[in-house]
């Protein structure tokens, strides 16, 4: 019998219940505030208020974000077999550190029964739902803290990953206080899912109003970027192999520049010897989601991971690199995602743009075989969060 071949989302968030009314009762960004509605006297509804400097009204926030019922809907209407789903940022990184610890705890446990009471996916014994949990990355928490939420996400059975913003416990991800939280994740089987919040400094982009556009299409990749590279500089990759870590949008533009970062290393006198490999090895060990939109962008980042693989291979087989490129090799640590519920439509359509964009742009890299569109749909995040059906 032939077996399905499932579409998986790996990019897919949502408020809990929980942290909505939290934000519900907060003065100060991040915020969901309530207003009329413009035009509709006496008529209110809710915005969600997440980026620094966003104007108070913010943009439109509904069940959408909470709602478990309405995420099924979302996939039912776009084929997707099966999600892991995660908080949406700013997670607990606005928190005080006690806040932070007993809501990152509460939030685990609403996420697993999140999960664990979804549908079951047809003919297997899978849930249609999994999740990434949180961890209390907030000023001041403490390394043991961290030990205890990542012993806590690991003992939950829908959990299979935790998502983290790029700011850690105060001083980014290469901090060397979240050395043992990056241990204790490297011994579990959790993928960490990296995703940006802060963008970069808004300076950047001038004075002009052009909406969320800068922010969202620039500062999230550049952010991630920034934050991917600080973590490969800082040994993180070289001491603990196993890490799983799964890059947002892509892992922004870390793979054009990855062989510039190479070579800025190999000429700096404080970086040069520090790392075991040449930089661009490190991008063959992480995973890509698909949330580019296009399909040469995809082809392009899997080129340059097929590219990294053949860095890991040369020293082994003393192969020319150029021979070990092979864009196939890249695909398998691409995964397929949406960003539901953000990018809705502006008007009303049957299927979200946002989604059916990434499904085209997976179906037309070039050099990629049914196979790997298939990995890059589903099989290769059944395969990396262990959800063989
Ligand atoms: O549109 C946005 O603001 C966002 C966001 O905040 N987080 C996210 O994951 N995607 C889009």
């Amino acid at each position: 019998m032939a077996v399905k071949r499932l579409l998986v989302d790996v990019h897919t968030h949502v408020y809990l219940p929980r942290y909505a009314n939290l934000l519900r009762t907060r003065t100060s960004v991040p915020r969901i505030v309530e207003r009329e509605r413009p035009g509709a006297q006496g008529v209110t509804e809710e915005r969600l208020v997440i980026l620094e400097d966003e104007p108070i009204s913010g943009r439109p926030i509904g069940s959408q974000y909470w709602d478990r019922t309405e995420k099924l809907k979302f996939m039912d209407l776009h084929g997707i077999d099966l999600s892991i789903v995660s908080s949406a940022n700013p997670w607990l990184d606005f928190l005080p550190a006690p806040s932070a610890c007993e809501l990152a705890s509460a939030l685990n446990t609403d996420l697993d029964e999140y999960c664990a009471s979804a549908p079951t996916l047809a003919d297997t014994a899978l849930r249609r739902l999994y999740g990434f949990g949180l961890l209390p990355l907030a000023l001041g928490v403490t390394p043991n803290a961290l030990l205890d939420a990542v012993k806590q996400v690991a003992a939950l059975p829908h959990l299979r990953g935790i998502i983290l913003g790029t700011r850690g416990i105060g001083s980014g991800l290469d901090d060397e206080l979240l050395e043992p939280m990056w241990e204790a994740l490297a011994e579990t089987d959790l993928v960490v899912f990296l995703h940006p919040h802060y963008g970069v400094d808004k300076k950047a982009f001038g004075e002009r109003d052009n909406g969320h556009v800068l922010p969202l299409a620039l500062g999230f990749p550049f952010e991630t970027t920034i934050a991917a590279t600080r973590l490969i500089l800082s040994g993180v990759l070289d001491r603990h192999p196993n890490l799983r870590l799964l890059l947002a949008h892509s892992g922004g533009a870390l793979a054009q520049l990855s062989s510039r970062l190479a070579s800025c290393i190999a000429h700096d006198p404080v970086a040069a010897t520090r790392l075991e490999h040449d930089a661009r090895h490190y991008l063959g060990r992480l995973y890509y989601d698909a949330v580019v939109y296009g399909c040469e962008e995809l082809g392009f980042v899997s080129d340059v991971i097929s590219r990294s693989t053949g860095y890991a291979n040369l020293k082994a087989s003393a192969k020319d690199s150029a021979e070990a490129v092979d864009r196939a090799f890249g695909s398998k640590r691409m995964l397929f995602g949406t960003d539901h519920p953000f990018f809705p439509p502006l008007s009303e359509t049957e299927k979200w743009k946002s989604v059916v964009e990434n499904l085209e742009a997976i179906e037309g890299v070039q050099g990629w075989s049914e196979g790997d569109k298939a990995g890059v749909r589903g099989g290769n995040a059944l395969e990396l969060f262990g959800l063989k059906p």
